[in-house]
């Protein structure tokens, strides 16, 4: 049943007939827990001598779904599913890291990645050095013999600014550490890292994956070896697994997935047109745009450029403010990658769990404006916010 195209396998992979009913959609399995047979069974079970599904907390048959479909579609050996993006991140991070060792990371990241990094795995006696990753020399440059981890969000959340994924791919593997991209903006369908030597990919499902907007959930995908030590080990014991019913809407959200990022990407690229030619705006994020700093990186590495727009207007704070409290179909929510248009303010929101000054040198600045552009016919959304600048 399986092949080699994307929309294919966004359907079908990881799925099987159900054996006893026939269903063809897979059942949402919400046993925590699951019949061992016999003692002898059990002890081999636990014992990881036999594969089996023992408890949910170890793995669940929807969950499985998932992990073989993400990875299927990611072209990776193995997936693990968790709780959110923020615990398929720390996951990952807990899996890699131990005290003495150092951690190159972008500095225009989720503020919350920046926050874990900088807040609490420096208490563990783990180091983390921001740098400026659209240029990949800036990582080379921070390298240390201890590196061991070299983590990248590419686009960015809010500005969107890029990185080169195929060199920091290099330079990483040339100093021994991993690497790690964070590649909820793009997708799989936009962005390949794993193709261009990362090894390994994370997302918040939470985003385009689930697509809808109702359900909260991470995915790890790496090298078969990785994934089973962090599943077996890391997620086992901190706790932060994926619950079925999120599972099983993901991997729902996920058959569709290759069709809606062809409608972000369109729709997107048609706003930030329309915004950069508006003369209320003073500036426009999108990797799409001849403008953008890093076009000539989104053209080599991005097979589309995405449904997330930043951009600044020309009254700043005040006036941005006034736009988005006149927004009627986009709304005014944190979250992204929804069927629906939602719009959000970063400095106010997302990025309160760093310092003003840190968000400033991290180049958010007090009026930029962020939109998810949804998949709602593109006139009704260009209509909405033209009258809200208006
Ligand atoms: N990575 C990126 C790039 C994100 O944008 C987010 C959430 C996460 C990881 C964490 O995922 P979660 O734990 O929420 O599933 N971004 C959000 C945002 O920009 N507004 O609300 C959440």
């Amino acid at each position: 049943m399986q092949s080699q195209h994307l929309q294919t396998l966004a359907i079908h992979a990881g799925e099987e007939p159900d054996p006893t009913t026939g269903a063809l959609v897979p059942p949402l399995t919400l046993a925590t827990t699951f019949h061992m047979g016999s003692t002898e069974n059990g002890a081999a079970l636990f014992a990881g001598e036999k594969e089996g599904y023992v408890y949910t907390r170890w793995a669940n048959p929807t969950v499985t779904v998932l992990e073989t479909r993400a990875a299927a579609l990611e072209g990776a050996e193995a997936c693990v599913a968790t709780a959110s993006g923020m615990a398929a991140i720390t996951t990952t991070l807990l899996a890699t890291l131990q005290a003495g060792d150092h951690v190159v990371a972008a500095k225009a990241i989720y503020p919350s990645t920046f926050a874990v990094l900088s807040q609490d795995f420096s208490r563990y006696g783990i180091e983390t050095t921001f740098v400026d990753a659209t240029d990949f020399e800036n990582v080379a440059d921070a390298l240390r013999p201890n590196t061991r981890v070299v983590y990248m969000e590419t686009p960015g959340n809010p500005l969107l600014a890029l990185c080169d994924l195929e060199e920091i791919a290099r330079l990483a593997r040339d100093a021994g550490a991993v690497s790690i991209c964070d590649n909820t903006f793009a997708t799989p369908i936009n962005q390949r890292p794993i193709e261009l030597g990362f090894d390994i990919v994370l997302y918040a499902a939470t985003k385009y994956l689930c697509g809808h907007g109702d359900a909260v959930g991470g995915l790890i995908l790496g090298k078969k070896d990785f994934i089973e030590r962090a599943r077996t080990h890391t997620l086992r014991y901190f706790g932060g697994i994926l619950a079925p019913f999120n599972a099983y809407l993901i991997t729902r959200g996920i058959m569709t997935l290759p069709l809606r990022m062809k409608q972000h990407n369109d729709n997107a690229m048609r706003v930030a047109e329309f915004l950069e030619q508006h003369s209320a705006i003073a500036s426009v994020a999108y990797p799409g745009l001849a403008s953008h700093p890093q076009h000539h990186i989104a053209k080599k590495q991005m097979r589309g450029f995405g449904g997330m727009v930043s951009f600044e207007l020309k009254g700043g704070l005040d006036a941005g403010a006034r736009m988005m409290d006149r927004v009627k179909l986009c709304a005014l929510a944190t979250s992204l990658g929804d069927a629906r248009s939602l719009i959000s303010h970063p400095a106010t929101t997302s990025h309160v769990v760093v310092s003003r000054a840190e968000r400033l040198k991290q180049g958010v600045t007090d009026g930029l404006v962020r939109l998810s552009v949804g998949i709602e016919d593109v006139n009704d959304i260009l209509a909405d916010l033209e009258q809200a600048l208006n």
